[in-house]
Protein backbone atom coordinates (compact mmCIF):
# COMPACT_ATOMS: atom_id res chain seq x y z
CA UNK A 1 0.00 0.00 0.00
CA UNK A 2 1.35 3.45 -0.98
CA UNK A 3 1.91 5.83 2.03
CA UNK A 4 -1.01 8.87 1.78
CA UNK A 5 0.25 12.81 1.34
CA UNK A 6 0.74 14.45 3.93
CA UNK A 7 -0.23 18.36 3.54
CA UNK A 8 0.09 21.04 6.49
CA UNK A 9 -2.03 24.68 6.41
CA UNK A 10 0.42 27.56 7.83
CA UNK A 11 0.44 31.20 8.29
CA UNK A 12 -0.47 33.84 10.76
CA UNK A 13 -3.77 33.59 12.60
CA UNK A 14 -6.69 34.73 10.53
CA UNK A 15 -5.06 33.72 7.42
CA UNK A 16 -7.63 32.15 5.38
CA UNK A 17 -6.63 28.64 6.07
CA UNK A 18 -10.07 27.06 7.23
CA UNK A 19 -11.61 28.63 4.80
CA UNK A 20 -9.35 27.26 2.03
CA UNK A 21 -8.87 23.92 3.87
CA UNK A 22 -12.56 23.08 2.84
CA UNK A 23 -11.89 23.90 -0.95
CA UNK A 24 -8.62 21.62 -0.92
CA UNK A 25 -10.74 18.69 1.01
CA UNK A 26 -13.34 18.71 -1.40
CA UNK A 27 -11.15 18.96 -4.34
CA UNK A 28 -9.35 15.48 -2.88
CA UNK A 29 -12.69 13.68 -2.21
CA UNK A 30 -13.71 14.67 -5.92
CA UNK A 31 -10.73 12.93 -7.39
CA UNK A 32 -12.20 9.34 -4.72
CA UNK A 33 -9.32 10.19 -2.13
CA UNK A 34 -9.35 8.98 1.08
CA UNK A 35 -9.03 12.55 3.47
CA UNK A 36 -8.36 12.99 7.27
CA UNK A 37 -8.87 16.75 8.35
CA UNK A 38 -7.05 17.12 11.24
CA UNK A 39 -5.58 20.01 13.63
CA UNK A 40 -2.89 21.34 15.84
CA UNK A 41 -2.76 21.70 18.22
CA UNK A 42 -5.50 18.79 18.94
CA UNK A 43 -6.64 16.63 16.69
CA UNK A 44 -6.98 13.41 19.37
CA UNK A 45 -8.94 14.00 22.93
CA UNK A 46 -5.79 14.30 24.39
CA UNK A 47 -4.32 17.03 22.37
CA UNK A 48 -7.79 18.80 22.17
CA UNK A 49 -7.75 19.26 26.57
CA UNK A 50 -3.89 20.09 25.82
CA UNK A 51 -5.23 22.94 23.05
CA UNK A 52 -7.85 24.31 25.83
CA UNK A 53 -5.27 25.12 27.99
CA UNK A 54 -2.16 26.52 25.93
CA UNK A 55 -5.17 28.77 24.19
CA UNK A 56 -6.22 30.18 27.36
CA UNK A 57 -3.50 30.01 30.43
CA UNK A 58 -0.43 32.09 30.35
CA UNK A 59 2.57 29.97 30.51
CA UNK A 60 6.55 29.63 30.38
CA UNK A 61 7.79 29.70 26.84
CA UNK A 62 9.59 26.25 27.68
CA UNK A 63 6.20 25.04 29.04
CA UNK A 64 4.50 26.29 25.94
CA UNK A 65 6.47 24.64 23.59
CA UNK A 66 6.66 21.15 25.28
CA UNK A 67 2.87 21.45 25.15
CA UNK A 68 2.96 21.83 21.69
CA UNK A 69 5.05 18.71 20.97
CA UNK A 70 3.02 16.32 23.56
CA UNK A 71 -0.02 17.32 21.73
CA UNK A 72 2.06 16.58 18.87
CA UNK A 73 3.59 13.33 19.41
CA UNK A 74 -0.12 11.52 20.47
CA UNK A 75 -1.33 13.29 17.10
CA UNK A 76 1.24 11.91 15.08
CA UNK A 77 0.28 8.52 17.39
CA UNK A 78 -3.08 7.78 17.11
CA UNK A 79 -4.33 10.15 13.84
CA UNK A 80 -1.24 10.90 11.36
CA UNK A 81 0.83 8.27 10.99
CA UNK A 82 -2.01 5.47 10.99
CA UNK A 83 -3.68 7.21 8.26
CA UNK A 84 -0.42 7.76 5.99
CA UNK A 85 0.11 4.22 6.53
CA UNK A 86 -3.37 2.98 5.01
CA UNK A 87 -3.26 5.14 2.27
CA UNK A 88 -5.20 8.36 4.01
CA UNK A 89 -3.90 12.00 2.73
CA UNK A 90 -4.00 13.71 6.21
CA UNK A 91 -4.59 17.68 6.20
CA UNK A 92 -3.36 19.25 9.35
CA UNK A 93 -4.42 22.85 9.79
CA UNK A 94 -1.05 23.42 11.81
CA UNK A 95 1.72 21.53 12.46
CA UNK A 96 5.67 21.87 13.36
CA UNK A 97 6.27 24.68 11.10
CA UNK A 98 4.00 26.93 13.38
CA UNK A 99 6.69 25.92 16.05
CA UNK A 100 9.25 27.65 14.67
CA UNK A 101 7.42 30.64 13.33
CA UNK A 102 5.37 31.26 16.66
CA UNK A 103 7.61 29.90 19.60
CA UNK A 104 11.09 30.40 18.04
CA UNK A 105 10.07 33.78 15.79
CA UNK A 106 7.34 35.14 17.90
CA UNK A 107 8.86 34.25 21.10
CA UNK A 108 12.60 33.69 20.82
CA UNK A 109 12.41 30.63 21.53
CA UNK A 110 16.19 28.84 20.88
CA UNK A 111 15.70 26.92 17.32
CA UNK A 112 18.16 24.17 18.28
CA UNK A 113 15.61 23.10 21.33
CA UNK A 114 12.94 22.83 18.48
CA UNK A 115 15.05 21.15 16.73
CA UNK A 116 16.25 18.50 19.00
CA UNK A 117 11.95 18.05 20.14
CA UNK A 118 10.94 17.79 16.12
CA UNK A 119 14.06 14.96 15.33
CA UNK A 120 12.48 13.00 18.52
CA UNK A 121 9.07 13.43 17.65
CA UNK A 122 8.77 12.94 13.95
CA UNK A 123 12.10 13.49 11.98
CA UNK A 124 11.52 10.84 9.99
CA UNK A 125 7.99 12.20 8.96
CA UNK A 126 7.79 15.75 7.09
CA UNK A 127 5.23 17.10 5.42
CA UNK A 128 5.11 16.57 1.82
CA UNK A 129 3.62 19.85 1.02
CA UNK A 130 2.83 22.67 2.76
CA UNK A 131 0.50 25.71 2.02
CA UNK A 132 1.84 29.22 3.63
CA UNK A 133 -0.99 31.60 3.72
CA UNK A 134 1.16 34.84 3.50
CA UNK A 135 -0.39 38.47 4.46
CA UNK A 136 0.16 41.43 6.39
CA UNK A 137 -0.55 41.22 10.13
CA UNK A 138 -2.93 44.48 9.72
CA UNK A 139 -5.08 42.45 7.29
CA UNK A 140 -5.30 39.70 9.17
CA UNK A 141 -6.39 41.62 12.35
CA UNK A 142 -8.94 43.43 10.77
CA UNK A 143 -10.35 39.99 9.15
CA UNK A 144 -10.69 38.27 13.05
CA UNK A 145 -11.95 40.93 14.52
CA UNK A 146 -15.20 40.93 12.47
CA UNK A 147 -14.93 36.72 12.77
CA UNK A 148 -14.63 36.20 16.64
CA UNK A 149 -13.25 36.85 20.23
CA UNK A 150 -9.36 36.71 20.28
CA UNK A 151 -7.81 33.98 22.29
CA UNK A 152 -3.85 34.45 23.84
CA UNK A 153 -2.31 34.11 20.61
CA UNK A 154 -4.40 36.32 18.92
CA UNK A 155 -4.06 39.19 21.54
CA UNK A 156 -0.21 39.40 20.67
CA UNK A 157 0.28 42.94 19.14
CA UNK A 158 1.29 43.03 15.45
CA UNK A 159 4.90 43.13 15.92
CA UNK A 160 4.84 39.58 17.53
CA UNK A 161 3.03 38.54 14.13
CA UNK A 162 5.17 40.30 11.94
CA UNK A 163 7.97 38.16 13.66
CA UNK A 164 5.94 35.27 13.34
CA UNK A 165 5.10 35.93 9.16
CA UNK A 166 9.07 36.81 8.69
CA UNK A 167 9.77 33.07 10.35
CA UNK A 168 7.39 31.23 7.73
CA UNK A 169 8.35 33.30 5.18
CA UNK A 170 12.21 32.26 5.75
CA UNK A 171 11.36 28.57 6.04
CA UNK A 172 9.40 28.64 3.10
CA UNK A 173 12.54 30.24 1.19
CA UNK A 174 14.91 27.82 2.74
CA UNK A 175 12.45 24.45 2.09
CA UNK A 176 10.89 25.20 -1.17
CA UNK A 177 10.56 21.71 -2.62
CA UNK A 178 8.24 21.70 0.38
CA UNK A 179 6.49 25.15 0.53
CA UNK A 180 3.55 27.01 -1.71
CA UNK A 181 3.66 30.70 -0.61
CA UNK A 182 0.03 31.86 -1.76
CA UNK A 183 -1.19 35.50 -1.26
CA UNK A 184 -3.47 35.38 1.11
CA UNK A 185 -4.51 39.24 0.33
CA UNK A 186 -6.29 38.18 -2.81
CA UNK A 187 -10.29 37.88 -3.30
CA UNK A 188 -11.20 34.38 -1.23
CA UNK A 189 -12.54 32.84 -4.56
CA UNK A 190 -9.42 33.85 -6.57
CA UNK A 191 -7.50 31.68 -3.97
CA UNK A 192 -9.69 29.17 -3.60
CA UNK A 193 -9.97 28.91 -7.76
CA UNK A 194 -6.20 28.62 -7.61
CA UNK A 195 -6.11 25.66 -4.59
CA UNK A 196 -8.84 23.95 -6.14
CA UNK A 197 -6.55 23.67 -9.80
CA UNK A 198 -3.52 22.51 -8.08
CA UNK A 199 -5.11 19.71 -5.52
CA UNK A 200 -7.42 18.61 -8.44
CA UNK A 201 -4.03 17.06 -9.94
CA UNK A 202 -1.52 17.14 -7.46
CA UNK A 203 -0.04 13.86 -6.79
N1 LIG B 1 0.32 27.62 17.64
C1 LIG B 1 1.60 27.83 18.09
O1 LIG B 1 1.90 28.88 18.69
N2 LIG B 1 2.55 26.85 17.90
C2 LIG B 1 2.27 25.68 17.29
O2 LIG B 1 3.15 24.82 17.16
C3 LIG B 1 0.93 25.48 16.81
C4 LIG B 1 -0.02 26.48 17.00
C5 LIG B 1 0.57 24.20 16.13
C6 LIG B 1 -4.16 27.95 17.34
O3 LIG B 1 -4.16 27.87 15.95
C7 LIG B 1 -3.04 28.81 17.86
O4 LIG B 1 -1.92 28.00 18.24
C8 LIG B 1 -2.53 29.73 16.79
C9 LIG B 1 -1.02 29.51 16.72
C10 LIG B 1 -0.71 28.66 17.89
N3 LIG B 1 -2.77 31.03 17.18
N4 LIG B 1 -3.90 31.43 17.45
N5 LIG B 1 -4.91 31.77 17.71
P1 LIG B 1 -5.48 27.78 15.07
O5 LIG B 1 -5.00 27.36 13.73
O6 LIG B 1 -6.48 26.93 15.70
O7 LIG B 1 -6.07 29.25 15.08
P2 LIG B 1 -6.00 30.31 14.00
O8 LIG B 1 -4.75 30.37 13.24
O9 LIG B 1 -6.32 31.54 14.75
O10 LIG B 1 -7.09 29.89 12.95
P3 LIG B 1 -8.11 30.88 12.34
O11 LIG B 1 -8.31 32.15 13.04
O12 LIG B 1 -9.31 30.04 12.13
O13 LIG B 1 -7.43 31.38 11.06
P4 LIG B 1 -7.58 30.88 9.62
O14 LIG B 1 -8.13 29.49 9.60
O15 LIG B 1 -6.29 31.08 8.97
O16 LIG B 1 -8.60 31.88 8.96
P5 LIG B 1 -10.15 31.64 8.52
O17 LIG B 1 -10.96 31.23 9.73
O18 LIG B 1 -10.23 30.85 7.30
O19 LIG B 1 -10.47 33.15 8.14
C11 LIG B 1 -10.56 34.17 9.12
C12 LIG B 1 -11.63 35.19 8.67
O20 LIG B 1 -11.17 35.83 7.46
C13 LIG B 1 -13.00 34.56 8.34
O21 LIG B 1 -13.99 35.45 8.72
C14 LIG B 1 -12.95 34.41 6.81
O22 LIG B 1 -14.23 34.44 6.23
C15 LIG B 1 -12.12 35.62 6.41
N6 LIG B 1 -11.32 35.42 5.18
C16 LIG B 1 -10.62 34.31 4.83
N7 LIG B 1 -10.01 34.48 3.64
C17 LIG B 1 -10.33 35.74 3.23
C18 LIG B 1 -10.00 36.51 2.06
N8 LIG B 1 -9.22 36.04 1.09
N9 LIG B 1 -10.48 37.76 2.00
C19 LIG B 1 -11.26 38.27 2.98
N10 LIG B 1 -11.63 37.59 4.10
C20 LIG B 1 -11.16 36.34 4.22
Amino acid sequence: MERGRFITFEGIDGAGKSTQIDVIEKALRDRGIEVIRTREPGGTPLSETIRRELLSVDMDPATETLLFFASRAEHLAQVIRPALARGAWVLSDRFTDATYAYQVGGRGFPAEKVESLEAWTHGDLQPDCTVLFDLPPEVAAERLARARQADRFEQEDCEFFTRVRNAYLTRAHQQPHRFMIVDSTQDKEVVSAHLREVFSQWQ
